[in-house]
């Protein structure tokens, strides 16, 4: 049984990463620009209709929804060669064009304003798939539109498809310790929208822009643009069509979304994932000769993590769960050799009240791209250091909120906003809490 993800993508990081993806998604499975097969002779045995469906005229068009509050970036999406590879009709752009000014609570509620238009798009994209298995949702939680209307929309999925998964992409802005952020209330908006995600998708995937700059300018260091979006973005789309493989091409396991979240998010509300990839330069593993082992070496590296996610000082963090998606040539017999040199060595710290162990999934790659890497690999992770990043957010939310800083903007808009904004404050300091207590034996018996 086919299982269809919708795709909505929200403000400039959430349709510039959508953008990435989709691109991708299309060269994964021999899609051209204009949503014609390039080569219709290939048997691929992919599942394209898990995030394509096919118009009379039998040119694939993506499940997805556009949503942004300003246009330029939907305009220049839908000015390029994809200029009629999106349902015209599934585009939603306001009125005013005026964006949310990085201004959560006017995101929040021109997202009010804009739900039945909206939700119109999503029904209408829900009754043509034939088994909605959830939606998926690409924003930062930083800015305005994104954040705001992205926290909005999650809160209305829940109630008008309360049986449908949902997993997010979320951006996280750059932090550095100590310093103002770039714009100084990005602080507030993730908080806000920190709090939404702790109570509503079933799994968000952590995109940690801090942690992702540095590994652009790592990995393309005579790159003039190595700390730009471009290069960022195209990790991003590598971490979301790896997480999405086992769909898409279907093998023995986790052919369904719900196969991944169930085991990686076992103990909500801890639902956040961070991310690794490996080989991050296109033929360097091939040069080396890439094995299962070194793959499963690298991703076990705490470098290799998309994640600026710290080790606390007192507190003995430890691994939830963790889920490796290895694509490629690989023997089985390579997996279980690896997971018991990994098991001997006791590599992975899983926590102490737990049963935990690495599950290692292994997927085909497409057929319409050539061979760069024998073997490449995600690693999916719910690790208890998820509660340094919040921390981050949170320390910087408080010292303004302290202050009454910046607050004028929200407060034109939404009179209530210092209310939800101590609520959301109590409910990040709660999640960080838990993620702490998580790391203790008697954890269980605690909650
Ligand atoms: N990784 C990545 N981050 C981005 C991208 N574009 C913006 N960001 C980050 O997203 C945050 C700002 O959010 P935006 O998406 O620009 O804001 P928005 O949702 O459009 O909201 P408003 O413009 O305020 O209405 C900042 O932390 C940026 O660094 C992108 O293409 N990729
Ligand atoms: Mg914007």
């Amino acid at each position: 049984m086919p299982n269809e993800l919708i795709t909505v993508q929200f403000g400039q990081c959430g349709n510039q990463i959508g953008d990435a993806f989709w691109r991708s998604l299309c060269a994964e499975h021999g899609i051209a620009p204009n949503g014609t097969l390039i080569k219709p002779e290939l048997d691929a045995q992919d599942l394209k209709r898990v995030f394509f469906y096919q118009a009379d005229d039998a040119h694939y068009v993506p499940r997805a929804v556009l949503v942004d509050l300003e246009p330029r970036v939907i305009n220049s999406i839908i000015n390029s060669e994809y200029r009629s590879f999106y349902n015209a009709e599934n585009i939603f752009q306001s009125k005013s064009g005026g964006g949310a000014g990085n201004n959560w609570a006017s995101g929040y509620i021109q997202g009010r304003e804009a739900q039945e238009a909206l939700f119109d798009m999503l029904e209408r994209e829900a009754e043509n798939s034939d088994y909605l298995e959830g939606f998926m949702l690409c924003h930062s939680i930083a800015g305005g539109t994104g954040s705001g209307m992205g926290s909005f929309t999650l809160e209305k999925i829940s109630d008008r498809f309360p049986k449908k998964l949902v997993q997010t992409y979320s951006v996280f802005p750059v932090i550095r310790k100590g310093e103002a952020s770039d714009v100084v209330v990005q602080p507030y908006n993730s908080i806000l929208t920190l709090a939404r995600l702790i109570d509503h998708p079933n799994c968000v995937v952590v995109l940690d822009n801090t942690a992702l700059h540095r590994i652009a300018t790592e990995n393309a260091p005579n790159s003039i643009s190595a700390s730009s979006f471009a290069l960022i973005n195209s990790l991003v789309s590598r971490i979301m069509c790896a997480s999405t493989a086992t769909i898409r091409f279907p093998g023995a396991m986790n052919t369904r979304l719900i196969n991944l979240i169930a085991p990686l998010v076992a103990y909500p509300p801890m639902r956040f994932i961070q991310t690794g990839f490996t080989p991050l330069r296109d033929g360097e593993a091939c040069v080396t000769k890439t094995s299962v082992g070194d793959v499963l070496r690298r991703l076990l590296q705490p470098k290799s993590m998309m994640s600026s996610a710290t080790m606390e000082d007192d507190v003995e963090h430890c691994v939830l769960s963790a889920i490796a998606i290895l694509q490629g040539r690989i023997d089985p017999s390579e997996i279980y050799v690896s997971l018991g040199k990994i098991k001997e060595k006791n590599q992975i710290k899983f926590a102490p009240w737990g049963s935990g162990s690495l599950n290692i999934t292994q997927c085909r790659l497409s057929p319409y791209l050539p061979l760069t890497n024998r073997v490449s690999g995600l690693m999916l992770c719910n690790h208890t250091n998820t509660a340094s990043l919040f921390q981050e957010s949170l320390t910087h939310c408080e010292t303004l909120f302290k202050k009454k800083a910046y607050l004028e903007q929200f407060l034109k808009e939404d009179p209530d906003i210092l209310q939800t904004l101590g609520d959301s404050v109590e409910c990040v300091r709660e999640m960080i809490d838990t993620y702490r207590s998580a790391t203790k034996a008697n954890f269980i018996d605690f909650e």
